[in-house]
């Protein structure tokens, strides 16, 4: 055993470590959130467990089966089939590569699949093309920067395994127009596959929600992320299929283990996303995240207003609690804030600085930033 001393420095060095990570408080650009308390007992409890081999951790592989019911219910189906990933770039490169498999011998080169996904989308589908070998064609956007239907549908060809849309932009929180991606991708017989990563646990709760997930019937798979609006502890991200038959297609097997196959990209796995998950949405029930949400969306109406009254016009009316403020100025202003140890991030297409106004973001947080953001307009 080391020395109370040794013990005591490490304690010390790893306190001061983390004291050089700049608050949440003053994080306006990210999309995770201070753990809900609600998560920090349950990720306590199962801190040790591994669902790679869900053999040994028979109850944590029960309790995502429940929590897999809960989003299943959330995204309007009862088969749903899935489970928890390290994130929304785990759970997106699932979604492609199922469909990949399951349309691997209905295109005409099986050796040449392509994926249609937004201008918009995620850098975690550039890696997709890398790890996969798909083509990922891009289709540019409409003046309100939802994908272009039509220039989707003009790049699907024959060797198309699937079409993307977003719901929940990581850039302005748009949404993509779904209902007609979904008839598009049934016309054309190809998988279609929604990331929600953001918005699948925002859009439910809003009032008079767009339709973006199962309830369409040509959507196969969705990301959904408990580490963002779900308030869980990180990681712990969500990919959903419609049902079992695209976990088949993604099934190794696993000969020396408990279990006789795996379908995750990882082998072992925390339950501690699965745990902390549960325990916020399911203790807040759907009154709950609906008031954490209109929260969130009242928040992000009244740091418009005191933008417009600084003169920053948003680049859209912003639908969900994302939202994004032109300038020329946006390399500055972000670096002239980090000098002042506050976070905001910028978006290159159009110019401009970019804010995600997450649970953490309170309305005194917002006080706290504009006036910080008014002494860094006389600086710069
Ligand atoms: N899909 C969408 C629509 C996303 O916005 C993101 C992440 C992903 C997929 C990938 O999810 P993972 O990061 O869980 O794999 N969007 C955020 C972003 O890139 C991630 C993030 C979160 C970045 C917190 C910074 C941060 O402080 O902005």
């Amino acid at each position: 055993m080391p020395s109370n001393e040794r013990v005591s420095e490490v304690e010390e060095r790893l306190a001061s470590f983390r004291k050089e990570d700049i608050p949440y408080s003053r994080v306006l650009s990210s999309m995770c959130t201070t753990p809900h308390p609600l998560a920090l007992k349950a990720h306590e409890l199962f801190i040790e467990t591994n669902l790679g081999d869900p053999g040994i951790f028979q109850g944590t592989r029960e309790l995502e089966g429940l929590l897999l019911e809960i989003l299943g219910k959330i995204l309007h189906n009862p088969n749903v089939a899935g489970y928890i990933s390290s994130g929304g770039t785990e759970a997106n490169i699932q979604g492609v590569r199922a469909a990949r498999n399951l349309m691997r011998n209905k295109i005409k080169n099986p050796k040449e699949p392509n994926i249609v996904i937004p201008k918009s989308a995620h850098f975690s589908f550039e890696k997709i093309g890398d790890i996969l070998g798909v083509e990922v064609r891009r289709a540019s956007l409409d003046d309100d920067y939802r994908v272009n239907v039509a220039e989707v549908e003009s790049l699907i060809d024959s060797n198309t395994v699937a079409l993307v849309g977003i719901a929940g932009t990581t850039e302005l929180g748009q949404i993509d127009p779904l209902v007609e991606l979904s008839e598009l991708a049934i016309e054309k017989g190809i998988e279609m596959h929604v990331d929600a990563a953001f918005g699948g646990l925002v859009i439910p709760f809003m009032d008079d929600p767009y339709p973006f997930d199962f309830q369409l019937e040509g959507v196969s798979s969705i990301t959904i992320d408990p580490h963002k609006m779900g308030m869980a502890t990180i990681p712990s991200g969500g990919i959903l299929f419609r049902n079992e038959r695209y976990l088949r297609a993604l099934e190794v097997e696993t000969p020396y283990l408990t279990t006789r196959t795996q379908y995750t990209l990882t082998g072992t796995r925390p339950g501690t996303g699965v745990a902390s998950a549960f325990a916020v949405l399911y203790s807040l029930g759907f009154e709950g995240m609906k008031e954490i949400v209109s929260e969130c969306i009242k928040n992000t109406k009244l740091l418009v207003e005191e933008m417009r009254a600084l003169g920053f016009e948003p680049v859209i009316d912003p639908v969900m609690n994302v939202v994004s403020f032109k300038t020329e100025k946006a390399e500055r202003i972000k670096e002239n804030l980090m000098s002042r140890r506050w976070v905001i991030s910028t978006i290159r297409n159009p110019r401009a600085i970019r804010f995600v106004i997450m649970p953490h973001v309170t309305e005194e947080v917002i006080g706290d930033f504009i006036k910080e953001f008014k002494k860094v307009l006389k600086d710069i």
